[in-house]
């Protein structure tokens, strides 16, 4: 893709579109044509070129599974960015139909009825409608086809998609302390992939131990936020929350929380591998304990390291636990010493108010002194970033005299340093001059445009990048975009071989939705001998505390505060940096 074209339409959107159609003209009844139309978006979505570039050439019906008639639609998206056709079906069909026939038992008949009789144009529209009664009394409906209706919803928002540990960490953290502030109560911890710090998570899991576990219920199951009760009993207690996220809460006895807290954390591969070390020793390990089965005697089960110990093992850490080598390191004390969640001295990637962030450059700086910093590198986006208002580099040598201005007033405890997150190019040349790169503290270089290259060609590109002398770092380097968008192809070990010989940094984009490079590209990356940056991505003040999910993708990729730039000092990070 060229800088021209960042803004045309991608191959996603044409696929949504035809999707679309095809939603409408099955909705409408017709057959055969939404196949059609499926076939072609499913095309289009897995094509490796850019469906502009494709259309240009004039070869659409060269896909496989886009016939003639909509290769002409496809053309008028990509040349227009809309389609007529599309428009007119939505014009004869009420609005919002297409999301009610998603639901389970609701037909397009049904669909139509109840968006023209009722007005409802979302599933949240018909939940309220069904639930004040509006639904009994149309003809042909009734009463029970109004609580099926309800059941249906229900169903629907059950279904467990994995969300973004970013976003559901800070509820969960809530719900422990509302939990934890219960004087019935004596521990809380979260357990599941959540305490692991998994990239996403399928649901939350909550330990806890009380006197009064009725009490610990009956609070659990009326805290705010929750949308209704799934399961209520004495020990185990299911919640979903208004958006949609499932929440576990086990009540234990006190002698057996640290065998459950062990078992729950997970994953289930360390668990098995852990009841294998049991196994051999003729010992039995559950959630209750770990027992000798020859004496009965139990061996540990009050505290989580106490089973571990029992077993041989020192105690792991559980951004750890993944069966990936861990039991083994802690059978023979090889461990990684794991950076800390406080090892950060500074963002070395942030946004500003120049390109498409929030706040200004002192509004940041403020922010991040305040939690605890020492440093932070303002990189905005470059030019041909154009979505992003990218600064010409006439504005960016603006900014770095504004810069050099706001680090002459502030106290010499902190440091803004100059910077830019630029793009680098289809040829792998970054797109601001080398003159103006030399100028900056710190220079991430990533990929923001021609995903679909080849692997050769992503490879080289990102390589030949790297080889610019004033490139400190690769921002993102995968382009992963979490439960949205694969990374792009590329050779990742040529990647790391080629950061090690030229000293180039691989960031880890500590933004929840990326976590780039990820826990297991992380750990691949130190073997080959790769040194990391960790930068926030911030777009406003707030995200910067999105470094945490960084240092826990770190720490699931066994980095040490080492292996991490910014955990240096200023000085330590400008020998590193060369400025
Ligand atoms: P998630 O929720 O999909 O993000 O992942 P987890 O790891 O939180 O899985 P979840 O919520 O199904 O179960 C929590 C923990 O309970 C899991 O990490 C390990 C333990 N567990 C659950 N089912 C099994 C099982 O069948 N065998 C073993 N060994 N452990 C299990
Ligand atoms: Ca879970
Ligand atoms: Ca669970
Ligand atoms: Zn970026």
């Amino acid at each position: 893709m060229t800088v021209e074209n960042l803004s045309q339409v991608t191959n996603i959107e044409v696929a949504a579109v035809l999707d679309e159609v095809a939603d409408l003209l099955e909705i409408k009844g017709v057959r055969f044509k939404p196949q059609a139309y499926r076939r072609a978006a499913r095309a289009i979505e897995t094509l490796p070129e850019d469906i502009a570039d494709v259309a240009r050439e004039g070869d659409l019906d060269d896909i496989p599974g886009v016939g003639k008639s909509i290769a002409e639609k496809i053309r008028e998206i990509v040349e227009t960015g809309r389609l007529a056709y599309l428009a007119s079906l939505r014009e004869e069909l009420p609005e919002g139909v297409q999301h009610l026939v998603r639901l389970p038992g609701i037909g397009p008949k049904k669909a139509v009825y109840l968006a023209r009789e009722l007005g409802v144009r979302t599933v949240d529209d018909l939940e309220a409608a069904a639930a004040a009664g509006r639904i009994r009394d149309l003809p042909g409906f009734g009463e029970k086809t109004e609580q099926n209706i309800l059941e249906s919803v229900r169903m629907s928002r059950t279904a467990k998609e994995r969300r973004l540990l970013g976003y559901i960490l800070p509820v969960a953290r809530d719900i422990e302390r509302r939990l934890s502030s219960l004087t019935s109560v004596r521990q809380v911890s979260l357990a599941g992939s959540i305490r692991r710090r998994k990239e996403t998570v399928g649901d939350v899991d909550v330990l806890a131990t009380s006197s009064r576990p009725e009490e610990v219920m009956e609070v659990f199951s009326t805290l705010p936020g929750i949308e209704r009760v799934l399961a209520r009993g004495t020990t185990k207690t299911s919640v979903v929350l208004a958006t949609g996220i499932q929440v576990d809460l086990r009540v234990v006895e006190d002698g057996h929380f640290g065998a459950a807290l062990q078992y729950f954390t997970g994953s289930k591969e360390h668990n098995i591998a852990l009841r294998k070390l049991a196994v051999a020793r003729n010992w039995r390990l559950n959630e209750y304990g770990l027992v000798d089965l020859a004496s009965g005697r139990t061996v540990a089960g009050e505290d989580e390291g106490g089973v571990y110990r029992a077993l041989g093992l020192a105690w792991i850490e559980p951004e750890l636990r993944e069966d990936r080598g861990e039991i083994e390191a802690a059978r023979t004390g090889t461990l990684p010493d794991l950076v800390g969640y406080d090892a950060i001295r500074g963002d070395l990637h942030v946004h500003t108010r120049w390109s498409e962030g929030a706040h200004s450059i002192e509004e940041m700086a403020e922010a991040a002194r305040a939690l605890g910093y020492r440093y932070i590198a303002i990189c905005d986006h470059s030019e041909a970033l154009h979505i992003a208002r990218g600064l010409s580099p006439g504005r960016l040598a603006d900014q770095v005299r504004e810069i050099e201005r706001i680090n002459r007033v502030a106290g010499d405890d902190f440091t803004v340093l100059s910077g830019t997150e630029c793009n680098i190019g289809m040829d792998g040349k970054p797109d601001l001059p080398d003159s103006v790169l030399a100028d900056l503290d710190v220079v991430v270089a990533s990929v923001h445009s021609g995903f679909k290259q080849t692997e050769r060609e992503m490879t080289g590109r990102v390589i030949t990048a790297m080889h610019n002398d004033h490139v400190d770092i690769i921002g993102h380097p995968t382009g992963r975009i979490l439960l949205e968008r694969e990374p792009y192809r590329i050779d990742l070990s040529a990647v790391y071989d080629a950061a090690t010989k030229l000293g180039v940094l691989m960031e880890i984009n500590a933004f929840p939705s990326r976590l780039d490079l990820s826990d297991v590209n992380c750990f691949a990356a130190r073997e080959a001998g790769v040194r990391f940056s960790l930068g926030s991505d911030a777009h406003s003040r707030e995200n910067l505390r999105y470094m945490e999910f960084g240092v826990a993708t770190a720490r699931r990729g066994w980095l040490s505060a080492d292996d991490i730039v910014n955990t240096h000092p200023l000085a330590g990070l400008r020998r590193v940096l060369r400025t």
